[in-house]
């Protein structure tokens, strides 16, 4: 014996569907805060805070446009001929088009258009983003080294000495970085490749062994800020934290003379292996390494 349904029982239930749904979208929208709606509005990209981050957040934001004025067209044609030619009382079936070829092409050559303007624009924004001024305010040395980092202010010390911070396997460095001056990032490794990335920045580098890494960021914004190492590079990724301060001239010149004052300092940059804390923390002596804000 079948359970015998009445016909209406379809309604009630679309009903219930349709009202989960909304309490769901409702329930979603008041746990959001400012924030949240600000990171929304932002498509999920956090506030730029360089003069080369809204170049990647515009290249972001019109490929959402692009993908969304793609989606809506399928979206809205998926929908017109669900509902244009559904199942009719006559079971007549619509007509089938076959092999229509000015269909065929535009198919094809619509996808392979809309490749060429993303990777045109790609291309464009990443040719900016590496393109190096030859004569940036500050040099930052920076060793990636299983499982933290080494910042070296290279030069910037008293005599042309280069003062350095690094971080152990209990605290993590902390990079510090005068305002509004291009900073440039020479990205080393002493041992496998790690990818040095400040969100904020919206920019990354892979750190590889064996050769130089370069870019240039110009912080605007004095603040605290993340950065972590976006390769998964071995046991202790994880602890691949640092902290980002953007500080005024002032602060970052009294930062620097406070690092030489504690021994922080090198003739040359810190560039791993035996010089800088490969392994950090693990089985190191971590009094040789600075670690300090
Ligand atoms: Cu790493």
């Amino acid at each position: 014996m079948g359970l015998q349904l009445p016909k209406r029982a379809a309604v009630p239930v679309r009903r219930v569907a349709t009202g989960v749904a909304l309490a769901a979208v409702l329930l979603f929208l008041s746990a959001c805060d400012a924030a949240d709606s600000d990171q929304i509005a932002r498509l999920a990209m956090p506030e730029p805070i360089t003069e080369q981050g809204p170049a990647t957040f515009d290249l972001w934001k019109w490929a959402w446009v692009a993908a969304m004025a793609t989606g809506i067209i399928v979206w809205g044609l998926i929908a017109w001929v669900v509902i244009r030619f559904r199942r009719r009382s006559d079971d007549e079936i619509p007509v089938q088009t076959r092999y229509n070829l000015p269909l065929e092409i535009f198919y094809t050559i619509a996808p392979i258009m809309m490749v060429i303007v993303f990777f045109y624009w790609t291309v464009k924004v990443q040719d900016d983003l590496v393109e190096l001024d030859p004569q940036p305010d500050v040099t930052v040395d920076v060793v990636g080294q299983q499982w933290s980092w080494t910042f070296n202010y290279t030069e910037q010390g008293e005599g042309g000495t280069t003062p350095y911070t690094s971080g152990t396997a209990t605290q993590i460095p902390t990079l510090v970085l005068p305002v509004d001056q291009t900073v440039q990032f020479n990205l080393q490794s002493p041992d496998v490749i790690h990818d040095f990335g400040v969100p904020s920045f919206l920019m990354k580098m892979d750190v590889i062994p064996g050769r130089v890494n370069k870019f240039q960021a110009t912080p605007t914004v004095i603040g605290e800020y993340r950065g972590k190492c976006y390769e998964l590079c071995g046991t202790y990724h994880s602890r691949m934290l640092f902290n980002v301060r953007v500080v005024s001239q002032a602060d970052y010149d009294t930062y620097l003379a406070d690092l030489a004052d504690q021994g922080f300092v090198a003739d040359e940059p810190l560039l791993g292996g035996a010089d800088a804390t490969t392994q950090a923390g693990l089985g190191e002596d971590d009094d040789q390494e600075g670690s300090q804000e």
